[in-house]
């Protein structure tokens, strides 16, 4: 089966991360998704309102994901692509570039982020109430 791979953090779940996963499972017919842990993440300078548990239940609910796996380095994508018969690796243009050397092992493809909604922009409404 065509597997497709993809990373994130996915906190406060919004329709950007479901237009993301609903494309990634348009293109083949597996989808599996790293979910970044909360020590991952704070690597990444990115502190996570909700804790990882409930982002990979909440990612593991959507219909269109089939596995959902933790991510915990950034190197782990090159054994996970091998590991789990990637095809083809996935991610948001705001990565444009920064995989490209995946391209040894499978397709990267870096898709176009939706518009007018980020999990930064949700923090900085909620804080006017
Ligand atoms: N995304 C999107 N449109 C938005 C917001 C996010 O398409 N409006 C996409 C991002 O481009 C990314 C995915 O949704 O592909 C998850 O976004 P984040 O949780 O912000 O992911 P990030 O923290 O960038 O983690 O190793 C890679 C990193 O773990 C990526």
């Amino acid at each position: 089966p065509r597997t497709i791979i993809t990373y994130g953090t996915f906190d406060m779940f919004h329709i950007g991360h479901l237009n993301l996963l609903r494309k990634l499972s348009e293109m083949g017919d597996r989808l599996v998704v790293a979910v970044s842990t909360d020590e991952f993440n704070n690597g990444k300078g990115k502190k996570t309102l909700i804790p990882y548990d409930q982002r990979a239940e909440i990612v593991r609910s959507i219909k269109y994901v089939d596995l959902v796996i933790p991510e915990t380095t950034w190197e782990q994508k090159l054994t996970d692509i091998k590991e789990h018969g990637v095809d083809v690796f996935a991610i948001g243009d705001d990565w444009k570039g920064k995989f490209d050397f995946l391209e040894e092992l499978c397709e990267v493809v870096y898709l176009e982020r939706t518009k007018n909604i980020s999990t930064t922009e949700l923090k900085r409404s909620l804080k006017r109430f």
